[in-house]
């Protein structure tokens, strides 16, 4: 297990202890130890684990040390496990109800009985929850809306977690001796930000084991629905998945058919039609003549086609990619032979926007460099919060000018072959002012603004706010345009027309901020906007090494938004960007 990841597990200890109602020391001490692990380097932490020197450490006892050990070691902990045994799911679950944490749900449980979601939405509408000690009329409130948005939004899933649970399982059917062909197909298939459930198709040359496999994966809650070629699962996380196993002639169809999506195949079929043909899940076939698409695909009248290239050559198409397919002009685009050459995670030269421990993230400065330089990027830049997000430790002119000298003489010492930069993500106030005066921003590499704060503000007043900061001479980009949350809270209000309009005359780049949880710019919005002259940059927002590897999300909703390598700046290589930043910060200057 890597640091965070043993971190992690501390914390989940922590948590899943005063759930228990254990002693507040003990849950302490592993709290203690997580943030203590925070602060030691990975190498430093190798060190001593080798050297049986971790209780050296202050915050590390011995029963710690021998525990993140182990984790490191084998990458599980037997105590971990019994104790997520031992705890009721119900009550694991309170936990995504925002406004919540162990304490309150101790007490939810101690003094109410409550156990689950549902107990807890009862006792809400009754008003037994306003009246304990602590609670309140207000929280109850917040409780009870935070249950309703959970019931709204719970039937999809982010793509980044539908992804993970999609590959090990198309990994595993491809495994199968009866598999000849595998493929997870739906809106996971087309990278769309949130997934309904999860569709696989298969082609085996027999059914039944690889049906027996499919409902017996770990997580797997319950058997939907179990038919001759069809089986459903409901996994413990609430998701659902699909799989259907075909005759392998009619893998490409069945393939194209469940990727979708519904408007992409309604366009397609009609292009069929059009040449005399019906298009179905089954083939290819020709629509005059007696008898269903299915019975003439079954007797043999489909043509015979290997790969989605050949179905759509077929009909005259060039391939269309999956994340194209949302019937938004793709099927001309292919026609015309003009559909883009989108850009691939291998295109990504480096990011902007990603923190370190000098804020809130958990990797020092030198370990998120050598991980940008572990995925072979010429440049990472740091981007640490301003002072007026204090909430997440922002820096201060002092210690922002500390960064600027730690990151140019690592530069200098030529320790990582990746180049780094030295930025910041600077608060845009209240007002479309910005955290930092233009002496302190004029040292850095580039600036990226964000909102953080009075995200209440109405349409016209946070609008105006924005412009004024996208306006500002020393801006390089815009972060997380919206401040959204997929699945939890809303973006904030703003005519985001008009931010693009200003960001393109003033030669401002907007971020597509990577996190799997913003994908913010939408995708939706880009492919306009970038025709139009607008320079995105797919930024991870890293506050870990892990979640450099975010750029993966943030590249599957620039291809949606047609975006080619041209258009991200993260793709350039980094001279070509050092130049571009000089030539802004003198035109800033001047
Ligand atoms: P999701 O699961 O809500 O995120 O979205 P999808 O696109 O994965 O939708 P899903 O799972 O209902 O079905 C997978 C694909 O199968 C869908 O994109 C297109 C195709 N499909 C399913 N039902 C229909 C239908 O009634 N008509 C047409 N034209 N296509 C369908
Ligand atoms: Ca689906
Ligand atoms: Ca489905
Ligand atoms: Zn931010």
């Amino acid at each position: 297990m890597t640091k965070n990841e043993i971190g992690d597990a501390l914390l989940e200890i922590a948590t899943l202890l005063e759930l228990k109602g254990e002693n507040p020391f003990k849950v302490r001490a592993y709290q203690a130890g997580a943030r203590a692990l925070s602060a030691i380097e990975t190498a430093e932490l190798e060190r001593l684990i080798a050297a049986g020197e971790l209780k050296s450490v202050k915050g590390i006892g011995d029963a710690l040390a021998q525990k993140i050990s182990m984790l490191h070691a084998e990458g599980r902990l037997a105590f971990l496990e019994n104790l997520r045994g031992s705890v009721a799911p119900g009550l694991v679950e309170l936990l995504q109800i925002p406004g919540l944490g162990p304490k309150k749900i101790r007490a939810l449980h101690d003094r109410l009985g409550i156990a689950d979601v549902a107990a807890l939405a009862a006792a809400c509408q009754d008003g037994r929850v306003a009246t304990l000690d602590g609670f309140g009329e207000k929280t109850q409130e917040k409780l009870l809306a935070g249950i309703r948005n959970r019931e709204a939004y719970g039937r999809r899933h982010l793509w980044w977690d539908a992804a993970e649970i999609a590959g090990r399982i198309v990994d595993g059917l491809r495994a199968l001796p009866a598999v000849r062909r595998a493929e997870a197909a739906g809106s996971l298939r087309r990278g769309l930000e949130t997934v309904g459930d999860l569709d696989f198709i298969v082609a085996a040359t027999e059914i039944a084991p690889v049906m027996d496999w499919f409902v017996a994966q770990p997580g797997v809650q319950e058997v939907t629905a179990r038919g001759d070629t069809k089986a459903s699962v409901r996994f413990s996380s609430g998701l659902q998945a699909d799989l259907r196993i075909v005759p392998e002639e009619q893998f490409v169809f069945a393939l194209h058919h469940f990727t979708g999506s519904k408007d992409h195949n309604v366009q397609v079929r009609q292009r069929a039609l059009a040449r005399g043909l019906s298009l179905s899940e089954w083939g290819l076939v020709p629509a005059e003549g007696e008898g269903t698409a299915k019975a003439k695909a079954d007797s043999g009248k489909s043509v015979r086609i290997e790969s989605e290239e050949g179905l759509f050559a077929a009909l005259q198409l060039r391939f269309i990619p999956p994340e194209l397919r949302e019937g938004r002009e793709e099927i001309e685009a292919a026609e015309a032979g003009e559909l883009p050459r989108l850009i691939e995670v291998g295109d990504v030269r480096g990011a902007f926007h990603n923190h370190t421990t000098a804020s809130d993230g958990r990797n020092t400065l030198a370990e998120m460099a050598a991980g940008a330089e572990a995925l072979g990027w010429e440049y990472l830049g740091i981007a640490d919060h301003s002072k007026a997000s204090f909430q997440a430790n922002g820096l201060d002119e002092a210690r922002l000018l500390r960064q600027v000298e730690e990151i140019r003489s690592l530069n200098a010492s030529g320790r990582y072959r990746t180049h780094l930069l030295a930025g910041t993500e600077c608060d845009i106030l209240a007002d479309g002012r910005l955290d930092f005066d233009d002496a302190v921003l004029a040292q850095l590499d580039y600036v990226v603004v964000s909102v953080h704060n009075a995200f209440a503000q109405d349409e016209a007043t946070m609008t105006d706010r924005i412009l004024r900061a996208v306006e500002h001479p020393c801006t390089t980009m815009l972060g997380h345009a919206t401040g959204r949350l997929l699945l939890r809270r809303e973006g904030y209000r703003v005519d985001l027309a008009r931010v693009i309009d200003a960001a393109i005359a003033h030669r401002v780049v907007i971020e597509l901020n990577a996190n799997p949880w913003r994908l913010d710019l939408d995708w939706r919005l880009w492919r306009r906007a970038a025709e139009r002259g607008l320079i995105c940059a797919i930024n991870p927002d890293a506050h870990d090494v892990e979640g450099l590897q975010h750029v993966r999300a943030g590249v599957n909703a620039a291809r949606k938004g047609w975006l080619t390598p041209a258009q991200v700046l993260t793709t350039w290589p980094r001279d070509r960007v050092l130049a571009w930043l000089r030539d802004r910060r003198r035109a800033a200057a001047g």
